[in-house]
């Protein structure tokens, strides 16, 4: 028994969510990585689950062209429903966990469509600038 209990859980990471029938539980999307507009340090996003309407959850790692981490930096995150213009809600809460892992909670999307997220990290007169584009559903 304990060998197809491993079996089933490998069918549904190698995705054949198919297979697993009714299952509601999403693998963690892959992390998504972008390069800062202003100062190009790199940035690697990690939401817990896909981005959807409501609260979203993720992580952000920070760190500079030489891989060490942006350490110490304030954050805002800033939602962008680009085809009406308006904004989203949040996030509830910012955190360091680590040197450069910010914890991100309560980012809000608040219909389905295209949106942008722009991170500003700022330490000091440092300030660097990444955006991505989500397609929620
Ligand atoms: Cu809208």
């Amino acid at each position: 028994m304990r060998h197809a209990f491993a079996a089933a859980v490998l069918m549904c990471s190698t995705g054949l969510l198919a297979a697993c029938g009714g299952g509601s539980e999403e693998p963690a999307p892959e992390p998504e990585r972008v390069t800062g507009e202003l100062l190009g340090w790199r940035y690697t996003l990690e939401p817990d689950a896909a981005i959807r309407v409501g609260e979203n959850d993720l992580t952000v790692t920070i760190v500079r062209e030489d891989e060490s981490p942006v350490e110490g930096a304030t954050l805002t995150v800033a939602l962008l429903h680009l085809a009406h213009g308006h904004g989203g809600e949040g996030p509830t809460a910012i955190t360091e966990e680590a040197p450069g892992v910010y914890r991100v909670e309560g980012l809000g999307v608040t219909m389905s469509g295209l949106w942008s997220c722009t991170i500003d990290a700022t330490i000091g007169a440092e300030h660097d600038r990444a955006v991505v584009e989500w397609d929620v559903r």
